[in-house]
């Protein structure tokens, strides 16, 4: 019988569900007809009806009363929204509750992470190498094999149809090239690349139609390719690639090599562009050239044209990777005008305008999509995709949209969120006189990027705005010298934009995209078959061992591979016994079948740890090269007898 939470002495509330499955929270939190339905539709049914209701709800508060949303959430309640949070250099991804900022989950990315393993484990090291180009792999051999670092800039959603589908979220790694996925099932990360031919990959985004499909990514700073050291300080030939890798596969689909740089980028709702800023357009190497010109650009991608050159073989195979030529004069791209520095690319939600923030210009350009095609067969000149172009103020880095119409940009030097109307603003470029801004909210301070709820699908519903400020100076009590960010919750469900909320944040979230909850829907205990302990699985095949009852100890040269299962409060072995040297490969399965029941593993002064969620199979291999005595436990609370769980790793000697 597996022992679980219920019988471990936590106090009952610990438990979200009742022996007939239905969420105690759904039973609690709604009606009476609420409760029955969702007892009728199970768990998993319940909880998205409740969402559903409390959605519709919320509506309703807001159409009757005419009384503004609130964000309280009281304790016990359930906020309704989802934010994938970057957190920049700190290289993870971190799951924020919405309204009430609240922060629910840390999932490490490319960081290592101490709680759960991450890095240390035999299933993330293979996740963490698998992808990366073998130069890379050889680079890293005599550095522990891992990157410890990551730079995290855009979590972006799998997309089906123009809207998120829950399947994954994606994001970027500027410091070491990388895209990885992250598995919206589970909430861990299931694979990570390396993008060939490019420098810092730092715009990045999904294909929002027909679906995801491909995630388009940039490569940042221009280098030589190949970069092996033959062109060093020749600025003249480096170049930047554009890459579409396949967010099924996790493979770079191709690539295409383009003038200037490449900054941020987007896709439409057609399935036919995909575009990106580029600032330097100097192709320079110094801050003062890099801002010489007084216009850079935005290159359009042309993905139909760019399929059909892969297919005719129009490329040059690079590092195993198609890349097409997308330079100017190339079918394959066009490049439109854009002054000056242009840094955010954001599509939208009414599939038609896509909107450029000047950065060092104090406008925002404004491109109707339905106009490229034209732009690609000639027909029009590349600036006149180019429908509206409001002064917004200074430094304007990023936009949002709330689905009404009306687009907010952040604007870096002002300090300021600016609330615009994209129809007056293209009024007031045909030469109309009316102004398009319609007001300026002070944020705090120096805003990057900002994200409305589900802004950046078709559904966005115009219900809050998030400002990620770089600075927060005076916002929180002081901590010394290095200051939290600070993310600010702004209520956009009335005429006028309220700030509600200050968060602080740790070093330094670029980007977040928001969803309503009911676009995830995560398990609580894993499936025993998935994927992620395939090669655990193997191997104890191969051993003759059985994950899910194993307490073997298997003796293979200088090599030793330990099974082991826990059920709250004890493991299967009390005790094991190798020899100082041998290569020891710890396997823990946690045969828990209980909601929030996590195992560790844990082995004192040996640098090891890891977490094994309930029903996962973890394992981590290491050199037994300290003899003694080395007792291990667990270090995720999980029964009153939690401290008692542990067991000890004996080491033999060297002999003398
Ligand atoms: S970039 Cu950070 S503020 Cu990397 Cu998205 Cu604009
Ligand atoms: Cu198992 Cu603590
Ligand atoms: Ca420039």
């Amino acid at each position: 019988m597996t022992k679980g939470k219920d019988d471990t002495g936590h106090p009952e509330t610990g438990s979200d569900t009742s022996s007939s499955g239905v969420k105690r929270r759904t039973l609690i939190g709604h009606t009476a007809k609420a409760a029955a339905l969702a007892g009728a539709t199970g768990a998993a049914g319940g909880a998205g009806l409740a969402a559903f209701t409390r959605q519709a709800l919320g509506q309703q508060r807001q159409q009757q009363g005419g009384r503004p949303q609130t964000n309280e959430v009281r304790p016990g309640d359930l906020d309704e929204y989802v934010g994938f949070s970057s957190s920049g250099q700190t290289g993870e991804v971190r799951i924020i509750a919405i309204p009430s900022m609240r922060e629910l989950m840390r999932i490490p990315v490319f960081n290592r992470c101490s709680a759960t393993g991450w890095g240390l484990t035999n299933e993330s090291r293979k996740i963490l190498t698998e992808g990366l180009l073998p130069e890379t792999r050889d680079f890293l051999k005599t550095r522990g094999g891992i990157y410890l670092n990551g730079d995290a800039h855009h979590p972006h959603m799998s997309f089906t149809d123009g809207t998120y589908d829950g399947r994954y979220v994606f994001i970027n790694d500027k410091a070491n090239c990388r895209v990885a996925r992250i598995r919206c099932d589970i909430m861990k990360c299931d694979k990570i690349i390396e993008v060939p031919n490019a420098s810092d990959i730092h715009g990045m985004r999904p294909q929002k139609f027909p679906r995801t499909g491909y995630i388009f990514a940039n490569s940042e700073h221009i280098i030589p390719i190949p970069n092996d050291g033959k062109v060093l300080d020749d600025p003249k030939n480096y170049w930047s690639v554009f890459t579409a890798i396949d967010g099924d596969t996790m493979k770079v689909a191709w690539q295409v090599l383009v003038d200037g740089n490449l900054d941020n980028c987007d896709a439409d709702y057609q399935g036919k562009y995909a575009f990106s800023t580029c600032y330097n357009s100097e192709k320079a190497v110094t801050t003062a050239e890099m801002t010489s010109a007084e216009q850079d650009w935005v290159v359009i991608f042309n993905i139909a044209r760019i399929e059909q050159a892969v297919k005719d073989k129009d490329y040059k195979e690079m590092q195993g990777v198609p890349v097409v030529d997308g330079r100017h004069g190339s079918k394959y791209t066009r490049y439109v005008p854009i002054s000056n520095n242009p840094h955010g690319c954001n599509t939208a939600p009414d599939g038609i305008h896509v909107a450029i923030a000047g950065k060092l210009s104090p406008t925002v350009s404004l491109l109707d999509v339905r106009k490229f095609d034209d732009l690609f067969n000639d027909k029009i000149k590349p600036r006149d995709v180019v429908v509206a172009e409001p002064e917004v103020g200074l430094g304007p880095l990023h936009t949002a949209f709330d689905g009404k119409g009306n687009a907010y940009t952040t604007t870096f030097i002002d300090s300021q969120m600016v609330k615009w109307d994209m129809e007056k603003a293209k009024r007031a470029f045909k030469g109309e006189k009316i102004d398009p801004i319609l007001q300026k909210l002070d944020v705090h301070y120096q805003p990057g990027h900002d994200h409305t709820s589900m802004g950046e699908t078709k559904e966005a519903d115009g219900r809050w705005l998030i400002s990620l400020n770089k600075f927060s100076k005076d916002r929180f009590l002081n901590v010394g010298p290095l200051k939290p960010e600070n993310d600010q919750l702004i209520d956009i469900s009335g005429k006028e934009m309220k700030l509600v909320h200050d968060g602080p944040s740790f070093a330094e979230p670029h980007d977040i995209c928001i969803m309503h909850r009911s676009k995830i829907n995560p398990i609580s205990i894993y499936k025993r078959n998935d994927p992620m302990w395939a090669d655990a699985t193997a191997q104890a095949a191969k051993d003759g061992v059985k994950l899910e009852e194993a307490a073997n100890v298997i003796r293979d040269g200088n090599k030793v591979r330990v099974y082991m299962h826990s059920i709250a409060p004890n493991y299967s072995l009390e005790k094991f016994t190798v020899k100082q040297g041998d290569e020891v490969t710890v396997y823990v399965t946690n045969m828990d079948d209980v909601e929030d029941l996590t195992h560790g593993f844990t082995i004192v002064g040996y640098g090891i740890a890891m977490e094994i969620g309930p029903q996962a199979t973890a394992s981590v291999t290491f050199t037994a090269d300290r003899p003694g005595v080395h007792w291990w436990y667990c270090q995720w609370f999980c029964h009153a007898l939690h401290m008692e769980m542990s067991g000890r790793m004996l080491v033999e000697p060297k002999a003398a």
